[in-house]
């Protein structure tokens, strides 16, 4: 469905077991194929025309990602596209350039061995993906896989299932040998995605979702003892200090707070300010967030499109009914939106402002995924982290100060895989992307995504 107005974009057949079956099959005899004969030079140039030619599709990827998201076409064509391109020309050029470690080993007769290692494919590697940013997402972990020579078996959102299916599309054109790139549509328990991971011939599970997803496909691939990684749920915090530049950080954390109508794993959904300009801070939020244009996801001039689909609309109007039932202070939103047209069959939901909630409230204590924000005043440096770190979760942060010794020190202490100082979603693909806690297990990103799609094999020799 298009979230922007309910209507019915295609019709997705949804992948039975043997469908699922069929599909791992293929994958595991690519491996054995022409796939499997080449070497990381031959990889990294396939890999640089798959990116040539997403590029060549932009439009139609983008088309296809807006339809299915509702996301405006202004964050698809500067985000979501061009990162599915910059995600394979990273990993082709990182698997060319990376080294292995090697170590001379003194041995007790005065004499030595030689230590080095190899990388190896995992194998066949499930891949399952959200709706938020369903190309970048899945195009990060397609790029690393197939980079370190491994073949995959995709299971994107039923929410979002356009831009897998295209990008195979895009993996035929680009000369990709047949059976490295599948794709199988449907939903997650009973269906393609449980079918996926409880598959005995895949070799790894690789999950971005919610956190309860992740248990529940950790529980089912215990059995087979696949390696996993997961990239899950965040509450995310961002701390503002008064000595901060006042505009570039209201400006930040509208970013941080509503991008994608806040439907991004790396959003802020608490935000802690000194109490100082607390009032201040709160007015100017207030003021951008009720700047924002809601509306139509194919006009350039839009901000914010809908929520993803009409029952997580819901479920952040559960938030919003919460949130007063808790005690809140609606500060701005708390609704819907309307339009007066054809928008009014659409998902959407008014930015939205908190003040005046207990820490220990729900709304501050579970992730919303919307756009919504709860907004606390501090008092001290050791107060903002505590609070900032009393939560299950452990994604991301943000640091918002002039004092350059405050923002690396406040930096350290976050309890987080990711903190940004001044900034927020500012992406470097080579550094470590991950989460602590109910946020995740391992690390995705440059080298850390290299280690997780490869097996390592230690070669010790004597000399
Ligand atoms: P979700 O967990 O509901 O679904 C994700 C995928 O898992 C979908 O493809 C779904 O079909 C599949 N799935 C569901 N149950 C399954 C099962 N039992 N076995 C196998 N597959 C199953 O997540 P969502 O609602 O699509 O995405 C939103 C969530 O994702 C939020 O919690 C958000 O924080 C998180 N997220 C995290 C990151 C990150 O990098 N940490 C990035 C994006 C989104
Ligand atoms: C979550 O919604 C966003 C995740 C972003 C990335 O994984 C990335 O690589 O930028």
């Amino acid at each position: 469905m298009n979230p922007a107005d309910g209507s019915v974009i295609a019709q997705v057949a949804e992948a039975d077991q043997a469908l699922v079956d069929a599909a791992v099959q293929s994958a595991g005899v690519a491996l054995c194929r022409e796939w499997g004969g080449l070497g990381t030079t031959g990889r990294a140039v396939l890999l640089h025309k798959i990116a040539d030619e997403i590029e060549r599709r932009f439009d139609c990827f983008v088309a296809a990602e807006v339809a299915d998201t509702g996301k405006p076409i202004s964050l698809a064509s500067r985000l979501d596209v061009p990162r599915a391109a910059a995600n394979f020309r990273v990993f082709a050029d990182l698997i060319k350039t990376s080294a292995l470690e090697s170590f001379q080993t003194e041995t007790p007769d005065g004499k030595s061995a030689l230590n080095y290692a190899v990388r190896k494919p995992l194998g066949v590697v499930g891949i399952i993906t959200p709706w938020n940013l369903p190309l970048l997402l899945l195009t990060w972990k397609v790029a690393p896989a197939l980079a370190c020579g491994n073949t995959v078996v995709v299971k994107p959102s039923e929410e979002t299932p356009a831009t897998a299916t295209l990008l195979a599309e895009v993996m035929q054109a680009a000369g990709i040998p047949k059976g490295v790139y599948n794709v199988v549509h449907g939903f997650g328990p009973n269906s393609a995605g449980e079918f996926l991971t409880q598959h005995s011939d895949v070799n790894a599970v690789t999950f971005t979702g919610e956190s309860q997803t992740g248990a529940a496909i950790m529980r089912t691939v215990a059995a087979s003892v696949k390696p996993v990684s997961f990239e899950l749920g965040g509450k995310n915090a961002a701390i503002v200090f008064a000595d901060c530049d006042f505009e570039e950080t209201v400006n930040g954390i509208s970013d941080a707070v509503f991008l994608n109508t806040g439907q991004v794993c790396l959003c802020a959904e608490r935000v802690y300010v000194e109490r100082s300009i607390f009032g201040r801070f709160v007015e100017t939020l207030k003021r951008n967030a009720e700047a924002f244009r809601l509306g139509d996801p194919l006009e350039k001039a839009t901000d914010l499109g809908p929520l993803i689909s009409a029952q997580h609309r819901d479920k952040v109007l559960s938030y919003f009914k919460l949130a007063k039932e808790e005690g809140a202070t609606t500060i701005t939103g708390g609704g819907m939106p309307r339009f007066g047209n054809k928008l009014d069959a659409g998902f959407y939901a008014q930015p939205t402002i908190y003040t005046g909630l207990k820490e220990s409230a729900r709304c501050v204590k579970e992730e919303i995924f919307g756009p919504v924000c709860h907004v606390t005043p501090f008092d001290s440096e050791d107060e903002a982290v505590h609070m900032a770190n009393d939560t299950k979760y452990g994604l991301a942060g943000s640091i918002w100060t002039t004092n350059l010794k405050r923002g690396h020190r406040v930096a350290q202490r976050m309890n987080v895989g990711i903190t940004w100082v001044n900034c927020w979603f500012l992406r470097d693909l080579r550094t470590p992307f991950g989460g602590v806690g109910l946020s995740g297990i391992g690390r995705e990103g440059g080298l850390h995504s290299l280690n997780f799609y490869s097996e390592l094999n230690n070669i010790c020799v004597r000399l």
